[in-house]
Protein backbone atom coordinates (compact mmCIF):
# COMPACT_ATOMS: atom_id res chain seq x y z
CA UNK A 1 0.00 0.00 0.00
CA UNK A 2 1.47 3.30 -0.83
CA UNK A 3 0.28 5.26 1.91
CA UNK A 4 2.70 8.05 1.36
CA UNK A 5 0.12 8.90 -1.72
CA UNK A 6 -2.54 9.61 -0.08
CA UNK A 7 -0.42 11.87 2.72
CA UNK A 8 0.50 14.11 -0.66
CA UNK A 9 -3.03 13.67 -1.72
CA UNK A 10 -4.02 15.01 1.37
CA UNK A 11 -1.55 17.72 1.55
CA UNK A 12 -2.59 19.34 -1.80
CA UNK A 13 -6.36 20.10 -0.39
CA UNK A 14 -4.39 22.79 1.05
CA UNK A 15 -4.21 24.15 -2.65
CA UNK A 16 -1.18 24.46 -4.96
CA UNK A 17 2.23 23.10 -3.52
CA UNK A 18 5.60 22.33 -5.10
CA UNK A 19 7.65 19.36 -4.55
CA UNK A 20 9.50 21.52 -1.92
CA UNK A 21 6.65 22.57 -0.08
CA UNK A 22 5.62 19.27 0.35
CA UNK A 23 8.62 18.23 1.24
CA UNK A 24 8.44 21.18 4.23
CA UNK A 25 5.04 19.41 5.64
CA UNK A 26 6.96 16.20 6.32
CA UNK A 27 9.90 17.78 7.90
CA UNK A 28 6.70 20.16 9.62
CA UNK A 29 3.93 19.30 11.41
CA UNK A 30 2.77 16.28 9.46
CA UNK A 31 6.31 14.77 10.01
CA UNK A 32 6.03 14.27 13.71
CA UNK A 33 3.62 11.27 13.28
CA UNK A 34 4.38 10.00 9.51
CA UNK A 35 7.94 10.57 8.05
CA UNK A 36 8.76 10.70 4.58
CA UNK A 37 12.20 10.95 2.91
CA UNK A 38 12.87 13.39 0.47
CA UNK A 39 13.59 10.64 -1.95
CA UNK A 40 10.61 9.23 -1.78
CA UNK A 41 8.46 12.17 -2.49
CA UNK A 42 9.72 12.96 -6.17
CA UNK A 43 9.03 9.74 -7.81
CA UNK A 44 5.62 9.64 -6.21
CA UNK A 45 4.75 12.60 -7.36
CA UNK A 46 5.66 11.29 -10.61
CA UNK A 47 3.18 8.62 -10.52
CA UNK A 48 0.29 10.32 -9.51
CA UNK A 49 0.90 12.98 -12.21
CA UNK A 50 0.88 9.87 -14.40
CA UNK A 51 -2.46 8.18 -12.94
CA UNK A 52 -4.25 11.37 -13.29
CA UNK A 53 -4.55 12.27 -9.54
CA UNK A 54 -2.48 15.56 -9.76
CA UNK A 55 -1.67 17.68 -12.78
CA UNK A 56 1.16 20.58 -12.40
CA UNK A 57 1.88 24.04 -13.83
CA UNK A 58 5.62 25.14 -14.58
CA UNK A 59 6.33 28.57 -12.75
CA UNK A 60 9.51 30.36 -13.01
CA UNK A 61 10.97 31.51 -10.03
CA UNK A 62 13.21 34.34 -9.97
CA UNK A 63 14.79 34.47 -13.33
CA UNK A 64 15.26 30.83 -14.51
CA UNK A 65 14.71 28.54 -12.21
CA UNK A 66 11.55 26.50 -12.83
CA UNK A 67 9.99 24.58 -10.27
CA UNK A 68 6.53 22.53 -10.84
CA UNK A 69 3.32 23.68 -8.94
CA UNK A 70 1.36 20.51 -8.06
CA UNK A 71 -2.80 20.22 -7.58
CA UNK A 72 -4.79 17.99 -6.52
CA UNK A 73 -7.34 16.87 -9.79
CA UNK A 74 -11.00 15.70 -9.72
CA UNK A 75 -9.75 12.19 -9.64
CA UNK A 76 -7.68 12.71 -6.91
CA UNK A 77 -10.50 14.09 -4.86
CA UNK A 78 -12.27 11.15 -5.39
CA UNK A 79 -9.05 8.22 -4.59
CA UNK A 80 -8.22 10.30 -1.29
CA UNK A 81 -11.82 10.52 -0.25
CA UNK A 82 -12.35 6.69 -1.58
CA UNK A 83 -9.06 6.20 0.95
CA UNK A 84 -10.25 8.30 3.82
CA UNK A 85 -13.79 6.49 4.13
CA UNK A 86 -12.75 3.31 3.71
CA UNK A 87 -12.57 1.46 6.99
CA UNK A 88 -9.89 -0.82 7.55
CA UNK A 89 -9.13 -3.91 10.25
CA UNK A 90 -7.05 -2.40 13.20
CA UNK A 91 -3.15 -3.07 12.38
CA UNK A 92 -0.46 -5.36 13.77
CA UNK A 93 0.77 -3.65 17.17
CA UNK A 94 3.13 -1.33 16.36
CA UNK A 95 7.47 -2.64 17.45
CA UNK A 96 8.36 -1.26 20.19
CA UNK A 97 12.06 -2.42 21.23
CA UNK A 98 11.39 -1.72 24.49
CA UNK A 99 8.49 -3.51 25.18
CA UNK A 100 11.12 -6.63 23.64
CA UNK A 101 13.43 -5.59 26.43
CA UNK A 102 10.84 -5.36 28.97
CA UNK A 103 9.69 -9.12 28.00
CA UNK A 104 13.06 -10.21 28.37
CA UNK A 105 13.30 -8.22 32.25
CA UNK A 106 14.45 -11.32 33.81
CA UNK A 107 17.70 -11.06 32.29
CA UNK A 108 18.85 -8.00 34.03
CA UNK A 109 19.54 -7.67 37.61
CA UNK A 110 17.25 -5.17 39.76
CA UNK A 111 20.01 -2.27 39.44
CA UNK A 112 20.11 -3.00 35.46
CA UNK A 113 16.27 -3.21 35.08
CA UNK A 114 15.66 0.52 37.17
CA UNK A 115 18.22 1.99 34.92
CA UNK A 116 16.58 1.34 32.09
CA UNK A 117 13.06 2.07 33.37
CA UNK A 118 14.53 5.07 34.88
CA UNK A 119 16.21 5.72 31.20
CA UNK A 120 13.06 5.40 29.29
CA UNK A 121 10.96 7.38 32.30
CA UNK A 122 13.34 10.49 31.22
CA UNK A 123 13.02 10.36 27.79
CA UNK A 124 9.14 9.96 27.69
CA UNK A 125 8.97 12.36 29.91
CA UNK A 126 10.61 14.81 27.28
CA UNK A 127 8.63 13.42 24.76
CA UNK A 128 5.02 14.47 26.33
CA UNK A 129 6.90 17.74 27.48
CA UNK A 130 7.50 18.64 23.60
CA UNK A 131 3.86 17.28 23.10
CA UNK A 132 2.55 19.66 25.51
CA UNK A 133 4.26 22.45 24.02
CA UNK A 134 2.80 21.63 20.32
CA UNK A 135 -0.59 21.29 22.01
CA UNK A 136 -0.42 24.78 23.93
CA UNK A 137 0.51 26.38 20.46
CA UNK A 138 -1.98 24.91 18.65
CA UNK A 139 -4.82 26.23 21.24
CA UNK A 140 -2.87 29.45 21.69
CA UNK A 141 -2.53 29.80 17.50
CA UNK A 142 -5.91 28.05 16.68
CA UNK A 143 -9.24 29.67 17.27
CA UNK A 144 -11.57 26.25 18.18
CA UNK A 145 -9.20 23.13 17.29
CA UNK A 146 -11.24 21.18 19.10
CA UNK A 147 -14.06 22.08 17.08
CA UNK A 148 -14.83 19.44 14.01
CA UNK A 149 -15.65 22.81 11.68
CA UNK A 150 -12.03 23.96 12.16
CA UNK A 151 -9.14 23.32 9.62
CA UNK A 152 -7.13 22.55 12.61
CA UNK A 153 -8.97 19.69 14.29
CA UNK A 154 -7.00 16.66 12.32
CA UNK A 155 -3.57 18.50 14.06
CA UNK A 156 -5.57 18.21 17.47
CA UNK A 157 -7.07 14.79 16.80
CA UNK A 158 -3.20 13.65 16.46
CA UNK A 159 -1.69 15.58 19.18
CA UNK A 160 -4.41 15.12 21.83
CA UNK A 161 -3.96 10.95 20.68
CA UNK A 162 -0.32 11.23 21.11
CA UNK A 163 -0.12 12.81 24.52
CA UNK A 164 -2.55 10.84 25.70
CA UNK A 165 -0.39 7.36 24.87
CA UNK A 166 2.64 9.24 26.28
CA UNK A 167 1.03 10.06 29.49
CA UNK A 168 -0.05 6.62 29.54
CA UNK A 169 3.16 5.02 28.76
CA UNK A 170 5.03 7.32 31.53
CA UNK A 171 2.17 5.84 34.23
CA UNK A 172 2.65 2.26 33.07
CA UNK A 173 6.62 3.05 33.42
CA UNK A 174 5.90 4.71 36.97
CA UNK A 175 3.93 1.98 38.16
CA UNK A 176 6.69 -0.57 37.20
CA UNK A 177 9.94 1.14 38.28
CA UNK A 178 7.62 0.83 41.70
CA UNK A 179 7.92 -3.07 41.48
CA UNK A 180 11.28 -3.07 40.36
CA UNK A 181 11.82 -0.76 43.41
CA UNK A 182 10.01 -3.15 45.24
CA UNK A 183 11.92 -6.24 44.96
C1 LIG B 1 2.50 17.79 16.35
C2 LIG B 1 1.54 16.99 15.77
C3 LIG B 1 1.53 15.62 16.03
C4 LIG B 1 3.48 17.23 17.16
C5 LIG B 1 3.47 15.86 17.38
C6 LIG B 1 2.49 15.03 16.83
C7 LIG B 1 5.38 17.61 18.52
C8 LIG B 1 2.42 13.58 17.06
C9 LIG B 1 3.43 12.86 17.56
C10 LIG B 1 3.36 11.41 17.86
O1 LIG B 1 2.36 10.75 17.57
O2 LIG B 1 4.32 10.95 18.45
O3 LIG B 1 2.52 19.14 16.12
O4 LIG B 1 4.41 18.10 17.67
Amino acid sequence: MRILKYAILGLLRKGELSGYDISSYFKEELGQFWSAKHSQIYPELKKLTAEGFITFRTAIQGTKLEKKMYTLTDNGERELCAWLTKKDPIPETVKDEFMLKAYFISALTNEEADELFTDQLVKRKEKLSDLENSYHELMTSSEEADSFSSPDFGHYLVLTKALERERNYISWLEHILALIKKA
